[in-house]
């Protein structure tokens, strides 16, 4: 039987939280929040399934937290709502939403739990997207002036906060792929997105420094890049992959600069003075986040566009998101953070967990051996970084609750506690019990 007896052996200061965001728990339709890229998104790809009611976590938090306290954990990653926040078109404050994040942060708190909040996951909101979104580097500016806003009303109460999550979701699988909002096809709109999600980090590093002294980081999510075969033309699909996926990003932060590789393919896509914006983009941070979740062999596929790669899944085994189980890409990336960007900055895993066919038993019980194995084996490759002597601060489980996963709607579960969407009602899995149970 798995087990999580590993948590025994981690260092005492080392923190173990649980994450969530805004959307996917929220339930928009609550607190006069306003309309993101998402509602839009689900109205017309995902007939309608979107975040309205979600957890139901605005009516639900103070329970949430408890749980969050009581199973041992010692700090929670959520996301503030920038339409929550910011729903009107005059860019005035809805005091409802404001209201919610101070007793949101005071609950946690009060827990002794450390907030860390992420100021964008992914719901930008719609007005936006009217004037072109991310594509629009006015955007960027407006992203700083809301963190600027953050910072000033409500950063008396947290410390660490990360600017953007994952900007390889906001930016490739959104516009070049499609797959989220706002389900756009282009590669120059990608490029542009990669670029200007960047300058928005970077711009919001700034605002938030010139109103405090917080510890500010960003969470970049990466995935293993493994070549389908030897031949010469998978291997170099593999690099193309990596240098997009994950290189873009980290050297852009860490460096100053962007990938040969990659910029081969989209430097003619890059605003034109895209290399002053970058001595924004890489200002210095205080903390990093890295979200891991599996690999993805790399296949040649020639393309019209020189994206000559396709992804395919390989025989390990796998989530109920198809992804393989593969937790030495963790041990991986934390190495790469550590030898070849910044062998001192504190590195957080700020999500790592798997989607699961939980059901709940008639004795009220979710059994979900495979997600306990699942951190079981991520937990080895931490402590093993950690013995290595990698800078490795803390670990989130991604996620606290069963939540809306995005194009999956709510089919997917990745929650460490079973969420009732008719009744909202909660119910602890074994790997909560198995968290408390060793924390
Ligand atoms: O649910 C998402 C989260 O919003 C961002 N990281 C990956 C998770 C699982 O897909």
């Amino acid at each position: 039987m798995n087990n999580l007896s590993i948590l025994q052996s981690f260092p005492k200061d080392f923190i173990f939280g649980v994450a969530t965001s805004a959307y996917q728990i929220e339930g928009n339709n609550f607190g006069e929040c306003g309309k993101s890229i998402w509602d839009e998104f689900a109205k017309q790809n995902l007939n309608g399934v979107d975040g309205s009611y979600a957890c139901n976590h605005i009516q639900y938090f103070k329970d949430d937290i408890k749980l969050i306290k009581d199973a041992g954990f010692k700090a929670y990653r959520f996301s503030f709502s920038w339409p929550r926040i910011f729903p009107n078109d005059d860019n005035s404050i809805n005091t409802k939403g404001l209201d919610f994040y101070d007793r949101l942060l005071d609950e946690i708190l009060e827990c002794n739990l450390e907030p860390f909040p992420t100021l964008y996951h992914w719901d930008l909101p719609i007005r936006f997207n009217q004037l072109g979104g991310w594509e629009n580097k006015d955007t960027c500016k407006r992203f700083a002036d809301y963190s600027y806003t953050i910072s000033e009303k409500l950063g008396d109460k947290f410390q660490k906060i990360a600017t953007i999550n994952e900007p390889w979701c906001v930016s490739w699988l959104s516009h070049y792929l499609g797959e989220h909002a706002p389900g756009k096809k282009s590669l120059s709109s990608a490029t542009a997105t990669m670029h200007n999600i960047l300058l928005a980090h970077g711009l919001a590093v700034q605002a938030l420094r010139s109103n405090r002294n917080h510890q500010i980081g960003v969470v970049l999510n990466n995935e293993y890049p493994e070549p389908y075969s030897q031949d010469t033309k998978d291997i170099e699909a593999a690099k193309l992959f990596d240098s997009i996926y994950n290189y873009w990003f980290a050297d852009s932060i860490f460096k100053g600069s962007y990938p040969k590789i990659a910029m081969e393919l989209l430097s003619s896509h890059l605003p034109s003075n895209y290399e002053s914006d970058l001595k924004i983009i890489s200002q210095g941070l205080d903390w990093v986040g890295i979200n891991y979740y599996t690999r993805s062999i790399i296949k040649y596929y020639k393309s019209d566009d020189g994206i000559n790669y396709e992804c395919v899944r390989g025989n390990l085994k796998k989530t109920d998101m198809d992804w393989e189980f593969f937790p030495e890409g963790l041990t991986y990336f934390l190495r790469r953070i550590n030898n070849e960007y910044n062998s001192k900055i504190p590195i957080y895993i700020t999500e790592n967990g798997m989607a699961n066919r939980d059901l709940v038993s008639s004795k009220n019980k979710v059994f979900d051996e495979d997600r306990i194995e699942y951190f079981q084996l991520h937990l080895i490759e931490v402590l093993k970084c950690l013995n290595e002597g990698i800078p490795l601060k803390g670990y989130f489980a991604w996620s606290l609750l069963d939540n809306y996963e995005w194009s999956f709607g709510y089919e997917k579960r990745f929650g460490l506690v079973h969420v009732n969407y008719k009744n909202y009602k909660r119910t602890p899995k074994e790997s909560f019990k198995q968290f408390s149970k060793y924390l």
